[in-house]
């Protein structure tokens, strides 16, 4: 184990719930067993390349305040090699065993195309050997195509055809990367796939280019042999003002309306979910109902602001959540709890990375137990089913299997006459019951 970027934070330890350590685990314990499997196989935690290696915390109003002392002065590769035992000693030390990257966040691009994917090899070569030495693992991989000012209107969805072009280019390189490091994802998010104004937009074609694009993506998986699992991530706005990918069920339709259902599933965002007016579980509710729930963006987002403040998780309530539906689809397969998350602007030392991760592990673990004891618990479960029982046997199974339409449905309504009064949804009791186990 190197310990030469962080020499004053040792490797993260487990001192439980009393402990006054802020930099040890509280409930993270790896390889503690709940159900069926250890809390690190439920929860598959993975570090986001761009925020905790890439971030330098400006915003709109100041510079950036990041302190990152092995930072040397050039954006070249290497320094980005460097940057990648960084990464990994970061990892190894809070027991962070998957991460995800955008390939720009990686390596920097260079003036052409073919100078880009030399960089992205040659930075490639330090992530597979930091991998093979450590055993971390690459949980998704994308290409950035929303930084660069050819991307200004989009990329898939840019009107510019040679723009679409450059796209395809870039997503081609990435996931080759991606599956030389054994990629067990390859994530699309929007990044520019929207619009700003519809006075100079069609919809209808922008929406077609992005699924042939998609298309190709499949295809092109399939002659190289990557059998990753794809994703596309909802976010609803920022930065375009309607992104096409705005929520679960837009995804959803669009997979469906050009046949792609079958190829992605959905990897949900929190702080994403409520700037489209849901919650986290709603998204993730949506998502598993339609079979195609892959994978989670952790984050939280600020109440009080509109925007993708993308901040680190630590309301456990959120996490019980988020964990009893993941819970409740069986867990992931491919998928995991990446912490698409960045310390404040204030919080720029490199020990507040830590504190950031950790404390995000650590309310997830505790999601986690939450969730399963609830679930072992069973009242919930039973009450969700007791309420549709009606439906099966008897007159609801026969709606169900399509056996009844209008007609019979009538009949049984002239025959029966009113339902009678309906139980009560007993919302607060369910709510008093969740808190029960808090
Ligand atoms: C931005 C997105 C982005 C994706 C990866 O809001 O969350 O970080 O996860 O391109
Ligand atoms: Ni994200
Ligand atoms: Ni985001």
């Amino acid at each position: 184990m190197s310990s030469e970027f962080f020499p004053d934070v040792p490797v993260i330890p487990l001192e439980g719930s009393d402990s006054k350590n802020p930099l040890a685990f509280k409930h993270y314990d790896a390889s503690a067993k709940v159900g069926d499997k250890t809390m690190e196989e439920h929860l598959r935690f993975s570090m986001a390349y761009w925020h905790t290696l890439r971030n330098g915390l400006s915003d709109p109003f100041g510079v950036p305040t990041a302190i990152r002392p092995w930072e040397g002065a050039n954006d070249d590769v290497e320094n980005a090699k460097n940057r990648v035992r960084v990464a990994f000693e970061f990892m190894e030390k809070t027991g962070i065993k998957y991460y995800c990257f955008h390939d720009r966040d990686v390596a920097p691009e260079g003036a052409t195309l073919t100078e880009s994917n030399s960089n992205l090899d040659a930075v490639a070569d330090v992530l597979l050997e930091e991998q093979q030495r450590t055993g971390v693992k690459l949980l998704w991989g994308t290409a950035c195509l929303f930084v660069h000012p050819r991307y200004n209107q989009g990329a898939a969805t840019s009107p510019y055809a040679d723009v679409f072009a450059y796209g395809a280019a870039q997503v081609k390189k990435a996931m080759e990367v991606t599956k030389r490091l054994g990629g067990e994802g390859y994530t699309f998010w929007g990044g520019r796939e929207g619009y700003q104004t519809l006075l100079n937009t069609n919809i209808g074609r922008e929406l077609d280019h992005l699924g042939r694009f998609l298309h190709m993506a499949v295809d092109y998986a399939k002659e190289i042999g990557f059998d990753g699992q794809f994703y596309i991530e909802p976010k609803p706005k920022e930065p375009t003002k309607h992104q096409y990918d705005s929520d679960a069920a837009a995804c959803l339709n669009f997979l469906r309306q050009y046949d792609l259902m079958d190829h992605l599933k959905l990897n949900i965002e929190t702080n994403h979910a409520t700037l489209a007016g849901h919650s986290v579980e709603h998204e993730l509710e949506v998502a598993a109902a339609a079979g195609a729930l892959g994978s989670i963006d952790a984050n939280t987002g600020d109440e009080m602001l509109g925007w993708d403040t993308d901040q680190f998780p630590t309301n456990i309530y959120m996490t019980t959540q988020i964990m009893l539906s993941l819970l409740k689809m069986g867990g992931f397969t491919t998928g995991g709890l990446n912490f698409d998350a960045k310390v404040r602007r204030e919080s720029f030392e490199p020990v507040d990375l830590f504190h950031a991760h950790v404390g995000g592990m650590d309310a997830f673990a505790r999601g986690l137990k939450v969730a399963h004891a609830i679930i072992e618990d069973g009242r919930l479960d039973k009450f969700v089913s007791e309420r549709y029982a009606s439906y099966d046997s008897g007159l609801g199974k026969q709606i169900e299997n399509g056996e009844v339409g209008f007609k019979e449905l009538e009949a049984h309504v002239l025959s029966n006459g009113e339902p009678g009064v309906t139980p009560s949804g007993r919302q607060e009791m369910l709510e008093n019951l969740v808190n029960e186990f808090l």
